[in-house]
């Protein structure tokens, strides 16, 4: 265990056991790795006998059904509670944990972290103006995930239902690596190798990954449907050299519905094909909100273009974000001008190659 994992498992320890009660957030709309960690910090909770509870806010028609099943599941056992009830049980000696996620405004209690005395972070996010102020935090994004982070410091003790949790917590990895393409180090395939070695299922953890039928089908037409999908050359000299970015939309359709995974998806789904260095797909998530997911193959920076909009932002490799608009084309065209602005100058660009042969020396 790193230097780093030692400091954040004492002082997670010790602030456990000073708290009255221990609330633990993901972000919103959660997936395996929010709600995964999660859960895996409540168990800490419970070993140092601790009462703690889970914060999922959500309606849950809007949850991913993997998400969904997760939460049914585990619900009773691992005390997974609305806001209402949070603010009920919160006192002047609450512990708030935030796990896979460290800005205000993705999270459901936002509006409440000042009467919160003690916060820790946990989370493989860039930082950025929004953070919220905590106590102590270890965030690092070389970590592939908040469960990576939440699996080590599970293995030194022995806890009931271990097989589930190590399953849960695996899930996590797997998601947010993309079954061990990105964001992973030797250390990731050392703590999972260790919850397969402590009885982690794959059979149920790719269970929780099966998709829909008919949500594929959506995400195919969303993908291939002709003319929703452009791409935008940006040739020599400009920020990426020649790259291509592709712009998805229903453009038939532009106000139809969309679940966030399916966007996040048909984002992911884009990077597959050669026409598209970067991709970002926008679509409508409630009449009033477009949501953008943004992925790129790691020279063009979608967190930084994001990070324009309100709300918005993220990783290099993986950013979103969602903006409150009725006009989704106008979004787009934002959002494409917002890529044209953010060129550097020429000035920067020399920076940028002398950077690439001081590399190269050595
Ligand atoms: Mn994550």
């Amino acid at each position: 265990m790193s230097d780093k994992m030692k400091n954040l498992k004492i002082k997670l320890e010790e602030m456990i056991k000073k708290a009255s009660s221990i609330f633990i957030i993901g972000h919103n709309e959660p997936d395996f790795d929010s709600l995964g960690s999660a859960i895996g910090l409540q168990v800490l909770c419970q070993i140092l006998q601790k009462p703690g509870y889970i914060i999922l806010d959500d309606e849950d028609i809007k949850l991913d059904p993997g998400i969904k099943k997760i939460k049914d599941e585990y619900q009773k056992k691992y005390h997974i509670i609305k806001k209402e009830e949070f603010l009920e049980k919160k006192d002047r000696h609450s512990l708030l944990i935030m796990t896979d996620v460290n800005k205000d405004y993705m999270i459901s209690i936002k509006d409440y972290l000042q009467e919160i005395p003690n916060i820790i972070i946990l989370d493989h996010h860039n930082e950025d103006e929004h953070t919220v102020k905590s106590t102590y935090k270890l965030i690092d994004t070389n970590i592939s995930s908040a469960s990576e982070i939440v699996a080590q410091l599970l293995h030194s003790y022995k806890f009931p239902n271990c097989k589930k949790i190590c399953s849960l917590l695996l899930a996590g990895i797997v998601l947010d690596t993309k079954r061990y393409m990105k964001n992973t180090t030797s250390k990731t395939h050392d703590v999972a190798e260790k919850l397969m070695r402590r009885g982690a299922d794959s059979d149920y953890v790719n269970s929780l990954f099966l998709t829909e039928f008919a949500q594929d089908g959506k995400i195919q037409l969303l993908i291939h449907s002709k003319g929703n999908t452009i791409v935008q050359e940006y040739a020599q000299g400009t920020l990426f050299d020649i790259r291509n970015v592709t712009f998805t939309l229903n453009r038939e359709n532009p106000d139809m519905i969309y679940h966030k995974v399916e966007i996040a998806t048909a984002a992911d789904k884009m990077l597959k094909f050669k026409i598209a260095d970067a991709s970002f797909v926008l679509g409508h998530t409630e009449p009033s909100i477009v949501t953008i997911s943004a992925r790129s193959r790691g020279d063009i920076d979608v967190g930084e273009i994001m990070k324009h909009f309100k709300n918005s932002g993220g990783n290099k490799e993986n950013a979103g974000g969602k903006i409150e608009a009725t006009d989704i084309l106008a979004v787009e065209k934002e959002l494409m001008q917002q890529i044209e602005w953010g060129l550097p100058k020429e000035k920067e660009r020399e920076k940028i190659k002398v950077k690439k042969i001081e590399k190269r020396k050595d």
